[in-house]
């Protein structure tokens, strides 16, 4: 009588493409695409902290707290500052100001216009929650230096998003209409960047479907917070499709 035996079977998958491994930190490819990468973290970092400065300036009675975010955002971009040059990296700023500033001119007007709603929305949310699923994405395959400290950067972000959640929530009565429509115009700003910085995060192993999914939790978990119903969340969430 024969015995079954189980086939030996090779279950390794030797697709070097796969966003689940660790990619090549010093090859040309890499460091051109992590140069823009690297850039827009650092831009992003900067332009966070003047937001929250003029944040404070609109919120007067919580401005040293606002500034206090900021501060912490410093602190990120001296970070990233220091994961580009770990890798022998030198950042494109020009890049990354062209990348930001529809965003950023956005952001600018409202804070002439004295819009809080929409600058809050901007800034700490739409922002941070952009940040917050581009680092969770970027932890799973950065390099053991840059991963110990966008671990660190992640958790104060979640600082900063709640303080737009909070500030919304309390407001929400008042300013409904305003965050819809401040979403309707900004949030396929967020789309379009994820677009334009698809094929660079492809290079350092990180997935766009990912980033996107990761984004839609973060984005719908801030909406929740801030005391709006399915529906509402649903119609705001459609504004990066449409
Ligand atoms: C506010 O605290 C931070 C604003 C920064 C926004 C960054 C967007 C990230 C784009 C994709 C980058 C992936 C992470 C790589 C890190 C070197
Ligand atoms: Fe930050
Ligand atoms: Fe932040």
């Amino acid at each position: 009588m024969s015995t079954l035996k189980s086939p030996v079977v090779e279950v390794t998958d030797m697709s070097d493409t796969s966003s689940s491994e660790l990619p090549d930190f010093t090859t040309e490819e890499y460091k051109d695409a992590y140069s823009r990468i690297n850039a827009i973290v650092i831009e992003g970092e900067q332009e966070a902290n003047d937001n929250y400065v003029a944040l404070g300036s609109l919120i007067p009675e919580e401005a040293e707290e606002l500034q206090q975010l900021g501060r912490m955002e410093l602190k990120h971009k001296r970070g990233f500052i220091a994961c580009g040059k770990n890798l022998g990296v030198k950042p494109d700023m020009g890049f990354a100001k062209k990348f930001f500033s529809p965003l950023h001119n956005n952001f600018k007007k409202a804070a002439e216009e004295g819009k809080i709603a929409t600058t809050l929305l901007i800034q700490a949310i739409l922002i941070e929650a952009f940040a917050i699923s581009a680092y969770h994405v970027y932890i799973r395959v950065a390099d053991a230096f840059a991963k110990k400290i966008t671990q660190g950067v992640v958790m104060d972000e979640y600082l900063h998003l709640n303080y737009g959640e909070k500030w919304l929530k309390n407001n929400l009565a008042t300013c409904k209409d305003e965050l819809m429509k401040a979403n309707k115009v900004n949030l396929p700003l967020i789309r379009s960047m994820l677009d334009q910085v698809a094929n660079d995060a492809g290079v350092l192993h990180m997935d766009k479907e990912e980033l996107m999914e990761e984004f839609m939790i973060a984005y719908q978990d801030a909406l929740t917070a801030i005391g709006l119903d399915n529906r509402e969340i649903a119609r705001m969430a459609l504004a990066a499709v449409v």
